[in-house]
């Protein structure tokens, strides 16, 4: 008797709240397919499906709260739309928003995706609508078998912190290293500049299999290599991120300044040069004069001996002790009967129109041009090979010599013997 007069009070007080309100409720149909989650990543039980209708548009948050009353966040007040056909419907793996245990301290990285520790929690479903009314369903949740190890990011670091990618053998790459403590699903770095454009870096592959927990090597030349222009000079923060099986994120992040970046591009103008004759008595020297333009935005490296040097034919950069040094840019001249690959090279200007770093390196710099002479007694002749073409060539030491710079206006030369 008291029973039904009971159901009739509440009958009555329901219909009175939906009038009151004049809609359905906020949130209904909530559920989560399972009482127990085992976030390991073995299939069985790696998940649940939490299910629930939303009669209007609503910010919904999703979180739990463990024995000691400490939340962590599944989602933090998220704007839905109201569910039309069907419920809302997404797997839950177990992981939430990073947290850090009491006495953890996790140095040089961040957690940003974390897997909830074993034991017993309460869920909580909270949808706010625009009008500030909230409705939440409860239940609870037992995380059982948790895979707590994180991809650790320890020993994260790069160097140079500030680099130049611009060929010049100098400071071209950057290194980014880290220790990853577990197998991960990803790992990934990249650059982000202010503007929010991000460039990605790809892993040097030597060091670990990838995606593997050991010493990994990111290395870094701003796709200069492949003679793509780099970011804009400039401050970039390089963002590492780690993701494992189970979904956990870690974050390490850092800055990488990049200076005097670019792709050198220079030329021997017109692919011209002046020889100053076809016919050299032996022991006579051959002079050449050519100009070189720096068609780029980025100084050019070069280095001695300077413009004007007179090579005995017998001699080379290298007896001059005018070595080859990667990076850095030369004038060559090479004749058939060379017996070294360009054995006379010359700087790309006088000191008048180079400048100087703080470590003594030339540069010609941007959007420059600057007049190359030099000569060649030639002591020597080859009777089988004379006469014999020699041509001049734009060598970039260690790195290339572009096709439009190699074996520039030849010279049909005739050594007269007496
Ligand atoms: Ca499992
Ligand atoms: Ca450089």
């Amino acid at each position: 008797m008291r029973r039904d007069v009971l159901a009739v009070v509440l009958l009555f007080a329901a219909v009175l709240s939906l009038t009151a309100c004049g809609s359905k409720p906020l949130l209904s149909n909530v559920s989560f397919s399972s009482d127990v989650i085992t976030p390991n990543a073995d299939h069985d039980r790696d998940v649940v499906l939490i299910t629930y209708d939303l009669s209007r548009s609503a910010w919904v948050s999703v979180y739990f709260d463990d024995s000691n009353g400490v939340r962590y966040f599944f989602r933090d007040r998220i704007r839905h739309g109201p569910s039309v056909d069907e419920p809302y419907q997404f797997y839950f793996a177990g992981v939430v928003d990073g947290y850090t245990r009491p006495d953890e301290h996790f140095d040089g990285f961040s957690v940003e995706k974390r897997v909830l520790q074993d034991g017993d929690y309460t869920w909580t479903i909270e949808a706010v609508d625009i009008d500030g009314s909230i409705e939440q369903t409860t239940g609870t949740l037992r995380v059982e078998d948790a895979d707590t190890s994180l991809p650790e990011l320890r020993g994260f670091s790069i160097f140079p912190p500030v680099f130049s990618p611009n060929r010049d053998g100098i400071d071209d790459r950057a290194t980014i290293n880290v220790d990853l403590k577990k197998d991960v699903d990803e790992l990934i770095v990249f650059l982000e500049g202010d503007d929010g454009i991000q460039y990605p870096i790809e892993e040097n592959e030597r060091a670990t299999p990838i995606n593997t927990a050991g010493w990994h090597a990111f290395d870094y030349d701003a796709g200069v290599d492949l003679g793509a222009d780099p970011p804009p000079d400039g401050a970039y923060l390089v963002t590492m991120r780690a993701r494992d099986a189970i979904g956990q994120w870690t974050v390490a992040t850092g800055t990488l300044t990049i200076e005097n970046g670019g792709v050198p591009r220079a030329y021997i103008l017109n692919a011209e040069v002046e020889w100053s004759t076809g016919t050299v008595a032996l022991n006579s020297t051959l002079y050449f004069t050519l100009t070189i333009d720096n068609d780029s935005a980025t100084a050019i490296r070069t280095s001695g001996p300077p413009p004007g040097t007179v090579y005995r034919s017998d001699q080379n950069y290298a007896t001059l002790g005018e070595y080859e040094q990667s990076g850095a840019f030369r004038v060559g001249i090479h004749c058939e009967t060379s017996p070294t690959d360009h054995p006379w090279r010359w700087a790309l200007g006088s000191p008048d129109d180079l400048l100087s770093d703080d470590a003594g390196h030339w540069y010609l710099p941007a959007w420059s041009r600057s007049v190359v002479t030099g000569g060649i007694q030639f002591v020597d002749v080859v009777e089988a090979r004379n006469p014999q073409y020699c041509y001049a060539s734009l060598i970039h030491e260690d790195v290339e010599i572009s096709m439009v710079n190699y074996r520039v206006d030849p010279v049909h030369l005739r050594i007269q013997t007496p």
